[in-house]
């Protein structure tokens, strides 16, 4: 394909209108991309850095449920300039064909056609908003251009147990980047040949032709048996007219990337995964650094003051061992360990909170015990409060406990003292 000067003209829609039905309580009020995440960023702001990192400066944001927060900290954080035609545009779901809502991530893009139609880009970049990694699309758009393929899809290798929570490619004998088949979240998979207890996973980061995407979404549009879905109807039918290719995302190179960071992608999908991925940024050498100014991750947050570490009550100072506290937080006369502290949080005297999340403007008060839970934004725990010491009392009250023993806290939960 030949391209206007400067090579291919790219626009990127950012699928943002997840439910996330599997991180309740977390998605309780908020879209799954506005989920915090690592003190003091949004899921949304990782594949929003990734895009602008890459050079793509033409970014619409296609958004559905519950999305006033999201689309609240978009506007705040990511308002570009709009000189040189640069923008990242929050798209709510416009309802214009028989007033309903998206059927699915691909009529989402079908609905939000006149995007792509005013842009008049070469390339589609389509990424999905609730993932946690580094990436740069403009590798990915580059094998992409050279292979011909209509549409490009990232792939990562993961775990043969956790295939029926992705798409899962199986790519050519002869040629490992075209894809042969591909099926959305089997639960009969294969192993790859070279390592039976893994698949290959589609990591749900796309890029089309504009022309192919364009076409595909308005035949699927037309298809009543469609669901409707990128991953399940758009892919599977571009694979059957053998002009999807695969990317394998170990290839991807980060400037200042680590040995040890490079490859990292987590989907925190679920509350277990949310939470060892916070656990991932603690540890001492973390498998994913936040300190990669070469590969800036963006956000932005309230006017807080820096953390505050102050002698209590206890007659202790406050501490934090092993842990990320972000600003505006005052530890007083309490210890906290291994664990990500947002924004605004007080932690008072006698209290020790163990391999915790606590969000934003969390009070806990006097004499508390937490380990091992997630506290959701503003709740504040009365003197005396223990989470996640007992699961069982803590599933009496009325709290989500998660198989492998994290106890969440919903936002607006009051606690009894
Ligand atoms: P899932 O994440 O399960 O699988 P989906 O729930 O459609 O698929 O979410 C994909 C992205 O689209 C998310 O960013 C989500 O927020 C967004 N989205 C979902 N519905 C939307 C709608 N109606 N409007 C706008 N945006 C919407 C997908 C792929 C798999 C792949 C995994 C990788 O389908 O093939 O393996 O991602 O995690």
């Amino acid at each position: 394909m030949a391209y206007r000067s400067g090579g291919p003209k790219v626009l990127v829609i950012v699928l943002a209108g997840g439910e996330g039905k599997r991180l309740m309580p977390l998605t309780a009020d908020r879209a799954k991309p506005a989920v915090p995440f690592g003190g003091i960023y949004r899921l949304i702001d990782f594949a929003l850095s990734n895009v602008v990192n890459s050079g793509y400066l033409k970014i619409v944001v296609l958004t559905q449920y519950k999305s006033h927060s999201l689309d609240r900290h978009v506007t705040k954080t990511w308002r570009m300039s709009t000189m040189l035609g640069n923008y990242v545009a929050p798209i709510p779901a416009q309802q214009r064909i028989d007033k309903s809502w998206y059927q699915g991530s691909a009529d989402a893009i079908f609905q939000s056609l006149n995007t792509i139609t005013d842009e008049r880009p070469d390339i589609v970049v389509v990424v999905g908003a609730d993932h946690v990694y580094r990436m740069d699309f403009s590798q990915m758009v580059d094998q992409h251009v050279e292979s011909g393929a209509g549409v490009t899809v990232a792939a990562i290798r993961q775990p043969i147990g956790m295939a029926d929570q992705f798409g899962v490619i199986e790519v050519e004998a002869d040629d490992h980047t075209r894809i042969k088949a591909f099926r959305e979240k089997p639960t009969d998979p294969d192993g790859l040949p070279d390592s039976p207890d893994e698949i290959l996973a589609s990591m749900g980061n796309y890029v089309f032709d504009a022309d192919v995407l364009q076409e595909a979404v308005t035949r699927d549009s037309e298809d009543e048996d469609s669901t409707h879905d990128m991953g399940g109807d758009i892919v599977p039918a571009l694979v059957k007219e053998g002009s999807a290719y695969t990317y394998d995302f170990k290839k991807n190179v980060i400037p200042g990337g680590t040995e040890r960071d490079q490859g990292y992608w987590r989907d925190v999908g679920t509350i277990d995964s949310y939470f060892d991925a916070h656990m991932d940024l603690i540890s001492i050498h973390p498998v994913f650094s936040l300190y990669n100014y070469d590969w800036p991750l963006y956000t932005s947050y309230g006017p807080y003051p820096p953390a505050k570490f102050v002698h209590g009550a206890s007659g202790r100072f406050g501490e934090a061992l092993s842990s990320m506290v972000s600003p505006g937080v005052i530890i007083s006369g309490a210890r906290v360990n291994a664990s990500v502290v947002s924004p605004d949080v007080r932690v008072h005297s006698y209290t020790e909170v163990d391999d915790s999340v606590i969000l934003d403007g969390v009070e806990i008060g006097r004499n508390c015990r937490v380990r091992r839970a997630i506290i959701d934004k503003n709740v504040r725990l009365p003197e005396g409060t223990t989470i996640g010491i007992d699961v069982d009392r803590d599933k009496e009250r009325g709290f989500t406990v998660t198989e492998s023993g994290i106890t969440v806290v919903g936002k607006g939960t009051v606690i009894e003292p």
